[in-house]
């Protein structure tokens, strides 16, 4: 079956905070444009937040991880392969990364998936944080997994809550968790 994904809505924003310029590069593995727009809106909210954001396909940072700042990865897979711009991308992991390539990176995944594909569900995003960790790279909080088969957007917002905790945890800022609800989501996904 074909699942239609809606636009993510936005709910609410974090109120502007801070400038503290701390780079936040969210990089997106995406043929139909979900991950794509789960990454603009983490981008966004990163911006309210303070940081210096920029939004990427994977492949335009193959063998370009940053080391400072922190690096969000959002990808779906296809048939246990990578996204079309995820393909430089997992090659260079593959056959040209090696130990100790990624120390100092600082990285988090959200997979978009789905369990009708049971065999390869999540391959590319449990892939991608496996290889990341092993060449060196931090992960500084936990990759989530979106099951486009059952509840998406509430996987998605469950992730999502702890993720400008953990950043502010890493790079010791001050988040202001008074400028919105923690419990308010930030945009649902639909799954028609
Ligand atoms: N999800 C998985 O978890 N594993 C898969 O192997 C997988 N294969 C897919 C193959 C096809 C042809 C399609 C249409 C979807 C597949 N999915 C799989 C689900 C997509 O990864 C999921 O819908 C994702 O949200 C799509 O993201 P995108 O819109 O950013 O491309």
């Amino acid at each position: 079956p074909v699942v239609q994904i809606e636009q993510p809505r936005i709910e609410a924003r974090p109120k502007t905070i801070k400038q503290h310029n701390t780079p936040l590069l969210v990089l997106y593995g995406s043929n139909l444009g979900t991950a794509e727009d789960i990454a603009e809106h983490i981008a966004e909210d990163g911006t309210a937040y303070g940081f210096r954001t920029s939004v990427a396909g994977l492949d335009e940072y193959a063998g370009k991880l940053p080391r400072e700042g922190a690096v969000v990865v959002v990808t779906a897979s296809y048939n246990g392969t990578p996204p079309d711009n995820a393909v430089e991308f997992c090659r260079w992991l593959d056959e040209y990364a090696h130990d100790g390539e990624l120390d100092g990176v600082r990285y988090t995944v959200f997979g978009c998936g789905n369990r009708e594909w049971a065999a390869t569900f999540q391959a590319i995003p449990r892939k991608l944080d496996d290889a990341l960790e092993r060449y060196g790279a931090k992960r500084l909080y936990q990759r989530g997994e979106g099951d486009a088969s059952d509840d998406f957007d509430g996987q998605f917002q469950q992730w999502y809550q702890g993720l400008w905790k953990a950043l502010g945890e890493t790079f010791s800022l001050e988040m202001d968790e008074q400028s919105r609800s923690a419990q308010e989501p930030l945009f649902e996904v639909e799954v028609l």
